[in-house]
């Protein structure tokens, strides 16, 4: 038997890793790393692999389905895709027409590889920007705080393979998987130092120089008890400062008051390990930060945590060198593809937002509607009516703060059609009117957007789908053709492809020459490359030297924060739902909860049906320090009942030291699928989604971007009864 070997790319999780896959009439028999690509440079991991498992998996959906029966009741009929298309089509024409385009909301959970063509669609719809995500918790309430400091929206820009300190802020070791290899490299080697800053002991941790274990949601006081000591040491570079940065006198009168001692009492952070590492940090340079969700995206006080992140990363500079923090090309603007004007207003009461007024910052740099506002405008038609919601990568009950409120929207009458586009009969799809078939990764010829922008890695599929799978390019085409076929003039998925390349970069290529030049560099790529590009006019539109803020300076004191009510230096505002905060709450729920993070299997709610993944991690488990676990006479491996004023969910205990005593921390995913080669069962979000904890809209959230906090509230534990 003849067995095809494919090289692409795993868009597994947002690591976009180089695959080989070899195949035999159309069944993967193996999936390797790919040595070649320039970025994962042979990296792979065990999700990737057990692409092989997905491809076959008998529980997929592979054909699309209406619901016949009740919604919820699980009775569904095969339709085809050109009834399915019909449906969502006339679904838009009519509510449109009743309602206007903004009582139709289509969501998407994290970047999967479309999400240019989703807003095209969107726009075709007559909406602008992105309807629904999770992006009020996810890297945009970062984003902001690093474009409005350092003018540059990106925040992989850690050079760890080159720096000398190494700042691992809030990040799981899974989302740089291709880069710790370097990293430990450079540690081996020319002895880089690492700083890790995590409420646990992850993995990563263990491979630190020093640890420092922050109490969930004070990441913003530990910055500025860095930038103290920074500052009154002189551990920074006086020229840089005085050249390229704004309101630097400002910032070091605010941060006189956060001496080691004082910080230690908010961070838990002992104050000797604050200045330890300040003067790791401002002594052996370069420098480098890598910060991701834990610091500054999932509390109430996101937004300002990011800033004093942010200004930290500023005041060690220097920026833009090998080791340092390197500015990535920035997101191009593609108003020719997604119909959305460059100036466009978000903010704007035509935008027809939800929420965007309570929310400008949200509005502004999330393009979005408030997810929670969003559901609850379904159930009280306020601001107005939503009639019709189709999710497209996202599990809404599993993903979002307050499923609660989630499936109080799902099953309102007010909403008269649902579909959702996924690999499974998801909790959210079991709810929806019409479920649409999807392709994973080996099964699509398509590009991935992110690395999209950057170098162009080409990525055919290996194998042909199941059944009837689209993938989501496909989808929005044909969806889209139906709505304005002069909006989606393109023949299909490859035509697609080859129409971005030649518009973005210029190139003009055959779909053969596409997928076998395999990496390929544009302008976009090369010039990310180049160092200290704001000495040379590359990092602003005008060409000037500087960076991308108003002063064209690095921005301490940021006068755009004021515009969106925040003060315009990074103040430290206590979590609202803390012990310190809320004394009276902390009687009933003592322990501070943090919760979602990554495990290496399972990418959010998905793969708990794999067996290879699920064999890691068979139950839906909490981390509990041994003290607390002792005080509620918990051991290894009990079953227990995590509660919060919102509700109550289960799990068992996993008794550990990676987690302070007073902390308690959840995973991620949902476990809703069982696993029928390992015996094990799927749960239901009412009784495991650790988003049942978490609260919803009113005075919860961060002021102006509306991010819920995932991660710094409060809980109860106890053992449940046998
Ligand atoms: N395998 C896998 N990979 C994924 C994903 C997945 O679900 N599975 N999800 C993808 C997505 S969408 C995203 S956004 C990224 C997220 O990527 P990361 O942010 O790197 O991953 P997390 O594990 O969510 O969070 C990182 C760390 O933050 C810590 N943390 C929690 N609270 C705090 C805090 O208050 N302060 C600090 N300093 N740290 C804190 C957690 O303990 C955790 O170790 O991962 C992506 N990659
Ligand atoms: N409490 C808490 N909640 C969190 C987080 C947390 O840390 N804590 N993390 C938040 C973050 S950062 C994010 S980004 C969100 C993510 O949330 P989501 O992106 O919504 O993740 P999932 O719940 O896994 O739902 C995604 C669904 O898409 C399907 N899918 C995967 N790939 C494709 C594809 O290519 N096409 C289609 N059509 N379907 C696909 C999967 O089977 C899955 O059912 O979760 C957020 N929720
Ligand atoms: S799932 Fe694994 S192999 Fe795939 S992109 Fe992510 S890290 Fe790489
Ligand atoms: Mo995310």
């Amino acid at each position: 038997m003849e067995t095809k070997r494919t090289r692409t790319v795993c868009t597994g999780c947002h690591q976009r890793c180089g695959a080989i896959v070899y195949s035999e009439e159309n069944r993967i028999v193996r999936i390797e790393g790919d040595p070649n690509n320039p970025v994962s440079k042979g990296a792979f991991c065990g999700s990737g692999v057990t692409q092989r498992f997905i491809h076959e998996d008998k529980n997929r959906v592979t054909h699309p389905l209406k619901r016949i029966g009740k919604r919820g009741e699980g009775k569904w009929e095969q339709i085809s895709w050109d009834e399915a298309l019909d449906m969502l089509a006339s679904n838009v024409k009519r509510i449109r027409e009743a309602y206007g385009p903004e009582s139709i909301i289509v969501s998407q959970g994290t970047s999967r590889t479309s999400n240019d063509w989703g807003q095209r669609l969107k726009s075709t719809i007559g909406n602008k920007g992105w309807s629904l995500s999770p992006l009020h918790v996810c890297l945009i309430p970062n984003i902001m705080p690093h474009a409005l400091t350092l003018g540059a929206g990106q925040m992989q820009g850690a050079d760890v393979a080159h720096a000398k300190t190494i700042v691992l802020w809030g990040i799981s070791p899974i989302v740089m998987l291709s880069e710790v290899k370097e990293m430990l490299r450079n540690r081996d080697e020319n002895g880089a130092k690492i700083i890790a800053i995590d409420p646990r002991f992850n993995d990563l941790a263990m491979e630190a120089d020093l640890f420092l274990q922050v109490r969930p949601g004070t990441d913003g006081a530990l910055a500025l008890g860095l930038m103290h000591v920074i500052i009154e040491e002189c551990l920074y570079d006086k020229e840089f400062i005085a050249n390229w940065t704004y309101g630097f006198d400002e910032l070091a009168q605010m941060v006189e008051e956060w001496t080691p001692e004082k910080t230690e009492e908010v961070t838990w952070v002992p104050a000797e390990k604050i200045v330890e590492a300040a003067r790791m940090m401002g002594g052996e340079k370069p420098t480098t930060f890598y910060p991701m969700l834990g610091p500054g995206c999932m509390h109430s006080n996101a937004v300002q945590s990011g800033r004093a992140l942010t200004c930290l990363v500023g005041l060690c500079g220097p920026v833009d060198v090998a080791g340092g923090f390197m500015f990535a090309p920035g997101p191009i603007s593609n108003p020719e593809l997604t119909l959305i004007p460059a100036d466009w207003n978000f903010n704007a009461p035509e935008a027809k937002l939800i929420g965007s007024q309570k929310y400008p910052a949200f509005a502004a740099f999330g393009n979005s509607n408030v997810p929670y506002d969003t559901f609850d405008a379904v159930v009280t038609e306020e601001p107005w009516p939503i009639k019709m919601m189709v999710f497209v990568a996202n599990d809404a009950l599993n993903c979002y703060e307050a499923p609660q409120k989630v499936a109080e929207a799902l099953t309102s009458p007010n909403l008269e059609f649902i579909a959702v586009k996924d690999f499974y009969l998801t909790p959210t799809a079991q709810l929806a009117d019409l479920v649409l078939p999807s392709c994973d990764w080996s099964e699509r010829d398509t590009i991935d957007e992110e690395t999209f922008k950057g170098r162009l890695i080409s990525s055919p599929r290996a194998v042909d789908p199941p059944g009837e799978c689209w993938d989501d390019w496909k989808f929005y085409l044909e969806w889209g053709k139906r709505l304005d076929p002069e909006l989606w003039p393109w023949d299909d998925e490859k035509d697609m492809v080859l129409w971005r390349i030649k518009t973005y970069h210029g190139l003009d290529l055959t779909w053969d020459e596409y997928v076998d030049k395999e990496y390929i560099d544009t302008p976009a790529s090369l010039s990310g490359r180049e160092f200290k590009k704001y000495e040379k006019g590359m990092l602003r539109p005008d060409g000037q030297p500087g960076f991308m803020t108003p002063s064209g300076r690095i921005e301490f004191y940021s006068t755009t924060m004021t515009a969106f009510g925040y003060e315009p230096l990074p103040v430290y505002h206590e979590p609202k739902e803390s012990p310190y905060s809320q004394p009276e709450t902390a009687k009933d729920f003592p322990l501070i909860l943090t919760t979602g993070f990554r495990l290496y299997s399972f990418f959010h709610s998905a793969w708990t049906n794999v067996p290879g993944q699920r064999e890691l991690y068979p139950y839906p488990f909490v981390v509990i320090n041994p003290e607390d676990a002792a005080q509620a006479g918990i051991v290894e491996g009990d079953w227990t009942e995590i509660s919060s004023p919102r509700g109550a969910i289960k799990a068992k205990a996993q008794v550990s030291l990676e987690v302070a005593p007073g902390v308690v921390a959840l995973p991620r995913p949902g476990w809703r699928s069982s696993c029928d080669e390992l015996n094990l069962p799927g749960y239901d979000w009412k009784d495991v989604c650790i988003n049942n904890l978490i609260p919803g809209g009113g005075d919860t959230t961060d002021p102006s971007f509306a991010t819920a906090p995932m991660r710094s509230t409060l809980c109860a534990i106890k053992k449940m009864e046998a």
